[in-house]
């Protein structure tokens, strides 16, 4: 079955109690047994609820992957992947990730007794050199946020397997239409579903997709043990958006390589991050292991903070928000906002400053997202 086929079909039979078309929301926390212990397959919603069970079924049929589990947010699912691991275990961590993912792996698990060291994923020459006897696993993001740089998932599997770790690839931004990880030899896949899986700004939710029955054994243990699991609506709402996410990501996609070209040259930019120009320096990489580039541009403005800040006083359509990948275009300021938590010296030295714009690029009609880029550049000018 080919990718839009299973976006609407895998886990998404007509109800068997009622032929439903369309999944219902299984709006119950529990179930009505028969007899103790006899039951239809389902107890309690925080075990497992049937809206969650297709979302979680299609989750693994997209990414190619065996089991799927879904999350009350990316940050849940990145948790529960984490749980994996046991003090004095170390984690080579790409230093290009959500702030989020930054701060969860600081602030929460480093106190635990499991460290992580931060390196440039753009070199398996960097991530090799950082991994350690005690390294069990790696951890990159591919396009990664907010500087959309390319790892090459094929040669950290192999890093990886060389040393018994794993490889976790988060692919939030590329979505399983545009790469995935499980095919190059990745472990497991973890999504904020937040972003182009619900793809309308409507839900918070997160997912983890592998092929090992251990690994899918041990999450979905710490998935009811724990219980940060998606409500049934929520799981709704991520699983009608996966329907579209092929017709979605190709417009993402041709959106944000149009303003990525239309802001090259561009007097008031200095620099754009887009996988999909040829400039990029991992463009030949990107190009090989995704189908596509994806809605995400981030744009250094020549004029600085200022600059920065008029630009995006001036923007109409796109909205000053934090979150990507929903239908509408918005812009961010990671400086300020998602990458907030990061030290400001860090975050300088990896080029997160004022004048660094992220833009997700939604799928309104492309010359008005291009007038809009153009007045707000035309703002830059008189700052
Ligand atoms: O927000 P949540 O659903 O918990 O997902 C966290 C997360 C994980 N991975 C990536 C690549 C992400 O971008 C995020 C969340 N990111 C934003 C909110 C943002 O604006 O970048």
């Amino acid at each position: 079955m080919r990718f839009s086929t299973a976006a609407i079909h895998v886990g998404q039979e007509p109800d068997t109690a009622t032929g439903a078309t369309i999944v219902p929301i299984y709006q119950t926390s529990t179930f009505t047994q028969s007899m103790p212990g006899e039951h239809l397959g389902y107890e309690y919603s925080r075990s497992g609820n049937p809206t969650r069970t297709a979302l979680e079924k299609v989750l693994a049929a997209l990414e190619g992957g065996e089991h799927g589990l879904a999350f009350a947010s990316g940050l849940a699912a990145e948790t529960a992947v984490l749980s994996l691991l046991r003090p004095g275990d170390h984690i080579v961590a790409a230093e290009d990730l959500y702030g989020g993912t930054i701060r969860l792996l600081r602030r929460i698990f480093e106190p635990l007794g499991i460290s992580s060291t931060f390196v440039d994923a753009g070199s398996l020459d960097a991530v090799e050199a950082a991994i350690s006897p005690s390294t069990r696993m790696l951890w990159v993001e591919t396009p990664s946020n907010p500087l959309l740089n390319i790892t090459d998932i094929r040669g950290a599997a192999a890093l990886a397997h060389e040393t018994d770790a794993l490889l976790v690839v988060d692919n939030t931004f590329a979505t399983p239409y545009l790469q995935r990880p499980l095919e190059f030899g990745a472990d497991i896949v973890v999504h904020s579903t937040t972003k182009y899986a619900g793809g309308h700004s409507d839900v918070v939710g997160g997912a983890i997709v592998t092929s090992d029955e251990t690994l899918a054994e041990r999450i979905a243990f710490y998935q009811n043990a724990a219980g940060a699991v998606p409500g049934p609506f929520d799981s709704w709402l991520v699983l009608r958006g996966l329907k579209t996410l092929a017709l979605r990501m190709r417009m993402h996609s041709s959106n944000a390589a149009a303003i990525a070209e239309r802001l090259v040259g561009d007097p008031a930019v200095d620099s754009v991050y887009y996988p999909g120009l040829t400039t990029h320096p991992a463009h030949d990489l990107a190009a090989a292991q995704m189908d596509a580039f994806g809605g995400m541009v981030s744009v250094r403005l020549a004029g600085g903070g200022p600059a920065a800040r008029a630009f995006l006083g001036e923007l109409k359509l796109f909205s000053l928000a934090e979150s990507l990948g929903g239908v509408e275009s918005l812009a961010s300021l990671p400086a300020a906002m998602t990458h907030a938590s990061v030290p400001e010296e860090e975050r300088a030295r990896r080029g997160i400053d004022d004048a660094l714009i992220r833009l997700s690029v939604g799928i309104e009609d492309l010359e008005d997202l291009l007038d809009d880029m153009g007045h707000a550049l035309e703002a830059t000018r008189h700052v």
